[in-house]
C-alpha cells in the first residue's frame, strides 16, 4: 500500500518537473480551496457565477466587461465559487482571465474548459484554478478516472459534467467531488431544466449536486434545492447585462 502511495506521488511529480516553468511554480504550490466548503457554507448563494464572454450558440454575450469588475461583482454578490472559460477558440476565453480572477478573488475557481490531457490539469493549478472540469460526453470512462486521480494527487477538486443517466453511469469513479448535470445539450443546445430533475436521484451522497446552464431565476434555484442540488452554474444570464456583478445582485435580491 505504501509502495502504491508512493508510485502515485512520484509519478505526478515527475509530471509536473517536465511540464511547469520555474516562473510558475509558486502558483503550483498554492494551497487550493475546498469546493465543498464553500458550496455547503449557508451564509453563501450555492452560485457557481461564470465569467464567459461568448458562446458557440449565443455569439457574443458581453465582451466589454473586464474579469477583474465581473468576478469581484460576483464575489461581493455572494457567490459560493467562480468559473472561468479559458476556452478561446469557441468562448473567446482566455489562460490570463483565469490568472486575472485568481489574483483578485479568494473563492474557489473552476476552469471551465475542455480537458482532454492531463497536461491541463497540471496546467489549470499553475493558473490559480481550484476545480477543474471533466466532461463525460468527450471522455473515456478511463481518462475520467485517470485525470480525477492526477487532480487529486496535486489538491485540486474536480466536477464531472453529466447530461444524461448513461454518461453518469458509465463515468462514475473514484476522486470526484461534485457532479454537474448540464441542462444543454452540447450536441444540439437545447436546454431543459429538467434533466437536473432527473438524474437528481442518481448522483451518489457524499458528493456535490450542481445544476448547470440554462439558470434563469431564484424560484428554480429553490426547487434544485428540494431536489438535493448544492450548486448552480450560471454565466449567460449575467454576463448580458452591462454590469454582471450587479446583474447577481438583484437576481439573488
Ligand atoms: C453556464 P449558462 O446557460 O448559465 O450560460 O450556462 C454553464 O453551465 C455553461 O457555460 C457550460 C459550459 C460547459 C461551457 C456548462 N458546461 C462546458 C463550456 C463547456
Amino acid at each position: 500500500q505504501i509502495v502504491q502511495k508512493k508510485k502515485k506521488e512520484v509519478a505526478a511529480a515527475k509530471l509536473i518537473t517536465s511540464y511547469i516553468h520555474l516562473e510558475e511554480r509558486e502558483m503550483f504550490v498554492r494551497e487550493p480551496l475546498s469546493f465543498k466548503e464553500f458550496l455547503l457554507d449557508p451564509e453563501r448563494s450555492g452560485i457557481i457565477a461564470e465569467f464567459k464572454r461568448k458562446s458557440p450558440s449565443k455569439g457574443i454575450i458581453n465582451d466589454q466587461v473586464k474579469v477583474r469588475d465581473v468576478t469581484q461583482g460576483y464575489v461581493a454578490a455572494g457567490a459560493s465559487a467562480l468559473s472561468v472559460l479559458t476556452d478561446r477558440h469557441f468562448f473567446m476565453g482566455a489562460k490570463r482571465d483565469l490568472l486575472e480572477a485568481r489574483k483578485f478573488n479568494n473563492i474557489p475557481i473552476l476552469r471551465k474548459d475542455f480537458m482532454i490531457d492531463e497536461y491541463q490539469i497540471i496546467e489549470a493549478k499553475t493558473l490559480g484554478a481550484d476545480v477543474i472540469l471533466l466532461i463525460a460526453a468527450i471522455l473515456t470512462p478511463e481518462e475520467v478516472k485517470q485525470f480525477a486521480a492526477l487532480a487529486k494527487s496535486i489538491g485540486l477538486n474536480t466536477l464531472l459534467e453529466v447530461h444524461n443517466l448513461e454518461e453518469l453511469e458509465r463515468s462514475i469513479c473514484d476522486n470526484l467531488d461534485a457532479i454537474g448535470v448540464n441542462n444543454r445539450n452540447l450536441a444540439d443546445f437545447s436546454v431543459s431544466v429538467d434533466t437536473s430533475f432527473q438524474l437528481a436521484g442518481h448522483i451518489p451522497a457524499g458528493v456535490l449536486k450542481i445544476s448547470e446552464s440554462a439558470i434563469s431565476n431564484t424560484h428554480v434555484i429553490r426547487q434544485l434545492k428540494e431536489a438535493g442540488f448544492n450548486g448552480f452554474l450560471i454565466g449567460e444570464n449575467f454576463m448580458r447585462q452591462p454590469d454582471p456583478g450587479l446583474a447577481m445582485q438583484e437576481f439573488v435580491n
